[in-house]
């Protein structure tokens, strides 16, 4: 730790011991030390491949075996994982602090629950991985903590780190004449669904998401899928929040509860991009009515503005930083 960190890090205790109301809005980087990938830049899980095919309704429409792997993939990875130091020490927070704190994670891993996260101050803004839906529009089915892996045995291959490339079958850089086919296929029919997450590709994702390696790792036929065991007919999906779906209502009304009813001093915005919608409004609103912010990251583009401000930017692993700074 430098001088002036040392400096940031009093600073930011002295406030936070005297914050009323504290408001954590956290995403993918928390999980990063526990070997989860995040979406976004080097090393995401979207670098090669376009949230388009993998992250919106219209893509479970139009390939679920695709999807259902991908999914299955990020369910073991997640059961295989372990909450890291970062995630214990906002979960020690939150029980100290059982009435004047909220956690809002986009995180659909589940490690902050494993690690004692007080249960009444999380709210999963993305839903989980481990819950199930029937996508029939007759039945209501949801399982909420479903942890069989594979769920069928045509997803018993989805245990390593997707996407898996097939090394042979990559087109050359230049040959451009199967992606165009292929984003051809994908952009019909064109919706909001796809507007939505093309506007993600287009300005937050690097330009190699909807790359030229896009390779679906098997095909598997829709009888071999995840089945609804209560109608027997509907395709089970994963209860997470897709590109264009609206977030849970009642996570929605909890969290504007807490907004409107406390007065938020600190905002505590671990490890995310800062990109997706509504998520990032919360900060927003709340620095609007004169929260201050802790950015805990290993890339802020805007540390010496935050700093300026009286905000502060801790630049790191987050699952190093929060141990310290929360202590
Ligand atoms: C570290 C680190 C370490 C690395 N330590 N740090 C307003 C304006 C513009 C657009 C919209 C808007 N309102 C809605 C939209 C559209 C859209 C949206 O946001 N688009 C923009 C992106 C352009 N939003 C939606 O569609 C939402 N729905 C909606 O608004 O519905 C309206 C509606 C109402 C009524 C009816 C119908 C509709 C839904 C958004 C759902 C997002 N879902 C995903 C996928 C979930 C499933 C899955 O997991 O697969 O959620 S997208 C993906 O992004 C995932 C994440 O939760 C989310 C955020 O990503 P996150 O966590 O920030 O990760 P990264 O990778 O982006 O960043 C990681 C960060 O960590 C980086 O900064 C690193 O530097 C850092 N890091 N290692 C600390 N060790």
């Amino acid at each position: 730790i430098t001088e002036e960190e040392m400096i940031q890090l009093e600073t930011f205790q002295n406030y936070l011991l005297q914050s009323r109301n504290i408001l954590a809005v956290v995403g993918a980087g928390l999980s990063a030390a526990s070997g989860l990938s995040t979406f976004r830049g080097t090393g995401g899980l979207w670098r090669n491949y376009s949230p388009i095919d993998l992250a919106t309704p219209d893509a479970f429409d139009m390939d679920p075996g695709l999807v259902w792997q991908f999914y299955s993939s990020r369910r073991y990875q997640a059961m295989k994982a372990k909450p890291n130091k970062g995630h214990f020490a906002l979960a020690e927070l939150s029980r100290r602090r059982p009435s004047t704190f909220l956690t809002l994670t986009q995180n659909v891993d589940g490690l902050s629950s494993r690690a004692k996260h007080e249960k009444n101050t999380i709210l999963e803004l993305h839903g989980s991985l481990f819950t199930l839906k029937c996508t029939s529009f007759f039945c209501n089915y949801s399982h909420e903590d479903n942890r069989e892996h594979p769920l069928t045995p045509a997803l018993a291959n989805c245990e390593d780190e997707f996407p898996q490339k097939r090394k042979q079958e990559q087109p050359e850089p230049d040959d451009q004449s199967q992606h165009q086919s292929k984003r051809r296929k994908l952009n019909e029919p064109i919706n909001k669904d796809l507007e939505d997450a093309k506007a993600i590709s287009s300005s937050n994702v690097s330009s190699n998401v909807s790359s030229p390696d896009f390779k679906p790792v098997q095909t598997i036929p829709e009888r071999d899928l995840p089945h609804c065991p209560e109608c027997k007919e509907g395709l089970l999906r994963p209860g997470v929040v897709w590109f264009g779906e609206s977030l849970p209502l009642k996570v929605m009304d909890a969290a504007d509860d807490f907004l409107m009813t406390h007065r938020i001093d600190l905002v505590l915005v671990i490890g995310t991009s800062g990109t997706v919608w509504p998520a990032m409004g919360y900060i927003e609103r709340a620095q609007r009515k004169g929260a201050k912010v802790a950015v805990f990251n290993t890339e802020i583009d805007n540390l010496e503005k935050l700093k300026k401000k009286g905000d502060w930017g801790f630049l790191g692993d987050a699952s190093k930083w929060l141990p310290v700074a929360l202590e």
